[in-house]
């Protein structure tokens, strides 16, 4: 199988090759990366049946020659940090918006099966008290630039299944965690901060809750749903992980050894999403779907272990992402 995974030298893109990689014998990869500023051709060096083009998923040309060769696209490829979005949005709507249209167009003209790769943050945010979670009916409501554009990209999806019948599925998961993830993120911002002797610094009161997830989780839903799932569906990725970010913190403190209030609160993000949490009933009865990593604590422990281990990995881009906080006040 010839599959063509976008974005796949970030965070998730990376594991899922890593994985698809190990357990899929069958597989011939293509990775269409730009290599931002989140991209890191390292992360896939020495893999068997993996190529890596550096291309933009909103270039026409790069992005039909590539689809043409495929059987399989699997879209990660984004811009995904909120925080990023709120200072410049442009590139959020360029990637995420007209990056999705383009790879649509040329699935559409090779009649190539895609998968999309979507966030629970489409739907807004809930209460800390709601009963509820978000489901596959929940009304889309996005807070963010970042959000927004996913949201946006998604309803493209839907519209070229119902319109012209490209066969499509969409996945909407929660907040990841795990190896080869930026050092911008919550998680590993803490870790390398701790592992510099920094103190970690709470957005306003710590009290927004995350529903965490490990990636390899959400990436063998995605691969769940690629095999099992209805085309022109969607499904919600999450593994029951709700936590405030300051037991996060709390649980980082105590990886490290210090006291559970050795952290620093500092100003909030705008807009900042209270509450995510998922329901992933639909997942787990109709495609058999269940999370290999139900210890949270376990890990998170995992991953600190491989921030420890691979400092030459993320100390690159660790100072110049805190200058980038500095300037935006949350340092
Ligand atoms: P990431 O920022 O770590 O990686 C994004 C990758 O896309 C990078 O390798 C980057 O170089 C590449 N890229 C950016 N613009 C591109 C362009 N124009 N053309 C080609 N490549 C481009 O992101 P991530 O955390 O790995 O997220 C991957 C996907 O999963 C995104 O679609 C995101 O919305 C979604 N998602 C992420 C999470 C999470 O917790 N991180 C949760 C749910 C969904
Ligand atoms: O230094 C920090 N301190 C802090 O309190 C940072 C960087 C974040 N936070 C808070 C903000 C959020 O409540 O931690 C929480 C998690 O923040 P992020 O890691 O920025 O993630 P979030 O905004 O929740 O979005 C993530 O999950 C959904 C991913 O970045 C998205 O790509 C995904 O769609």
């Amino acid at each position: 199988m010839r599959v063509l995974v976008t974005g796949g030298a970030g965070f998730i893109g990376t594991n899922f090759v890593r994985q698809t990689v190990r357990e899929r014998p069958d597989a011939q990869v293509t990775v269409l990366d730009l290599l931002t500023y989140a991209g890191d051709a390292r992360n896939l060096e020495g893999l068997d049946r993996v190529r890596l083009v550096r291309g933009d998923v909103a270039d026409a040309a790069v992005v039909d020659g590539l689809v043409a060769d495929a059987d399989l696209v699997v879209h990660f490829a984004a811009e995904s940090h909120n925080d990023n979005s709120l200072t410049d949005p442009s590139p959020f709507v360029r990637t995420n918006v007209v990056g999705t249209f383009t790879l649509l167009e040329a699935v559409r003209r090779h009649g190539v099966r895609y998968h999309h790769v979507s966030t629970d943050e489409v739907y807004g945010d809930l209460e800390l008290d709601d009963p509820a979670r978000f489901a596959e009916s929940t009304p889309y409501n996005p807070s963010s630039p970042y959000s927004s554009t996913k949201a946006g990209s998604d309803l493209l999806v839907r519209a070229w299944v119902r319109s012209f019948g490209v066969a499509a599925t969409i996945s909407n998961c929660s907040n990841n965690y795990g190896p080869y993830q930026h050092v911008e993120k919550f998680i590993p911002r803490q870790v390398t901060n701790l592992v510099d002797g920094v103190r970690p610094k709470v957005y306003g009161a710590g009290a927004n809750v995350r529903d965490w997830i490990h990636v390899e989780d959400h990436n063998a839903a995605v691969w769940a749903i690629i095999e099992r799932g209805q085309i022109g569906e969607t499904y919600l990725i999450g593994a029951d992980g709700e936590k405030s970010n300051l037991e996060v913190v709390r649980a980082l403190l105590g990886i490290f050894g210090r006291d559970g209030d050795d952290f620093d609160h500092v100003t909030d993000r705008a807009g900042h999403d209270l509450r995510y949490a998922i329901d992933s009933t639909r997942l787990r009865t109709e495609l058999g779907w269940a999370p290999r990593f139900t210890s949270f604590d376990d890990g998170l422990a995992a991953t600190v272990d491989w921030y420890r281990a691979n400092e030459d990995w993320w100390r690159p881009a660790k100072a110049a992402t805190e200058e980038r906080y500095r300037a935006a006040g949350h340092a």
